[in-house]
């Protein structure tokens, strides 16, 4: 009896990640088998353009040859030693990446949560041994609405019960306050100074929908820590690596931050590659033993990143985001003047979000992601009713207006739906 042949169409992918798979994400109902630059394909064939860039880690374009080329000749010749060993790579690694940033040193890690972890850790460990802050009596300000990383300690300061709920007990040592308000850190600070170690914020929230901070918010928040000897930490896993139209969001402001986190586009995409970069005084409070990582400053991982950090160099992807981030939100609030449907655009560089005329409850955002997707293009909601729109920076003006117009044909066509 012959045995029909599965189809291997994209039901067949989304009904075994259904079967097999977690059900940690709802992803939007397409199975992406390529990528090139700014376009991906579906397991159909057909082309999309990103406009997610698997949030801001994708900002060389997907598989940039470049990058895919130190990958593959990397790994062909040492994958792995561990931290045991030194290794050729992690020294001009760490030249390059401490050099290019401004810092002394760097520590190595791979996910943005491992190296938002390593920044908390840093912090306390120099409050203890360097501020004097008495032991376990240490506290790190946080923003509302922030987002940092989804490990147990990292939801324990967030305020998004998706991200904790019935994950505590939680870690305690943390301070909330709004974001981009300046009384509140002031406040914070003079209040109990003496037994706080840092201030950690994102310098645009990215997931709590691109909310960008007023004018000298960063500059003058980093001269009240400065004032009150607490550390300023940027974590610039989604804003870093010129996606707000500079090397990090806090050049913006020519903020140096006391701890810089990086991550996402530190690999352009392809390898888990993250970084956490401070001076002398603060970094060398860890000492042989005292925090680490199997994968951390691997050779892949360091081939990967000199790489991904040389193609935003040679294709002056800063420049290209910072311009086409103002013709693109120029472009929209044309389009904003013909439609009910969204409200707003804002953001910096190509790191931009558009509010949707309904209330975050609604699906209204989703079914919107959905056409964009029939007409060519991948977005997705991030809370509600803002939906994200941030491409590969690589994306030239053409294809930035071309992408305009499908979300202009998308709305206009919605709205009457
Ligand atoms: C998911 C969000 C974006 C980050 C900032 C640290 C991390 C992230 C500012 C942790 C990660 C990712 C995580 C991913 C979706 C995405 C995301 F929606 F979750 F919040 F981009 F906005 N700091 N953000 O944005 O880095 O450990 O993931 O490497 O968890 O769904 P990671």
């Amino acid at each position: 009896m012959s045995t029909a042949v599965q189809e291997k169409n994209s039901q067949y992918f989304i009904d075994l990640e259904n079967q097999y798979g977690a059900h940690n994400y709802h992803p939007l109902p397409v199975v992406l088998d390529r990528g090139e630059g700014v376009f991906v394909w579906d397991v159909e064939g057909k082309k999309y353009y990103d406009f997610l860039s698997a949030y801001s880690a994708v900002n060389q374009g997907h598989s940039h040859p470049k990058i895919v080329e130190a990958l593959v000749n990397q790994a062909k010749k040492l994958a792995l030693t561990s931290r045991a060993f030194y290794n050729s790579n992690l020294g001009e690694y760490e030249k390059k990446i401490t050099t290019l940033f401004g810092f002394d040193k760097v520590l190595p890690m791979n996910s943005g949560a491992e190296a938002v972890e390593t920044a908390v850790k840093l912090a306390r460990k120099w409050s203890y041994e360097v501020k004097g802050i008495s032991e376990n009596g240490a506290k790190i300000i946080v923003c509302e609405n922030n987002f940092h990383g989804r490990t147990t300690t990292i939801v324990s300061f967030s305020n998004d019960p998706d991200a904790n709920q019935n994950y505590g007990p939680f870690t305690p040592g943390f301070i909330k306050i709004p974001y981009n308000d300046l009384e509140a850190l002031e406040k914070t600070l003079k209040n109990d100074a003496q037994n706080i170690a840092a201030f950690l914020v994102e310098p645009i929230q990215g997931e709590a929908g691109v909310y960008v901070p007023n004018e000298n918010y960063l500059k003058t928040a980093s001269e009240l820590c400065k004032k009150y000897n607490v550390l300023f930490i940027a974590d610039e896993v989604q804003t870093g690596i010129a996606r707000t139209g500079r090397l990090i969001a806090c050049h913006h402001e020519n903020v140096q931050p006391d701890i810089l986190i990086l991550g996402k586009a530190l690999s352009g995409g392809m390898y888990p590659v993250s970084a956490v970069l401070a001076n002398d005084e603060i970094m060398n409070v860890i000492k042989p033993g005292q925090h680490g990582s199997t994968f951390g400053g691997n050779p892949i991982a360091c081939a990967v990143a000199i790489a991904a950090l040389d193609v935003v160099a040679d294709e002056k992807l800063s420049e290209r985001s910072e311009e086409l981030g103002k013709l693109f939100r120029s472009e929209i609030e044309k389009l904003i003047a013909k439609t009910d449907l969204i409200t707003k655009v804002r953001g910096k560089g190509l790191l931009n979000a558009i509010l949707i005329n309904d209330s975050p409850d609604s699906k209204t955002a989703w079914n919107l992601c959905v056409k964009l997707k029939e007409n060519g293009l991948l977005a997705k909601p991030t809370h509600g009713n803002i939906i994200r729109l941030a491409p590969p920076l690589v994306i030239s003006e053409e294809q930035l207006l071309d992408c305009v117009k499908i979300i202009e044909k998308t709305v206009l066509e919605f709205q009457t739906s």
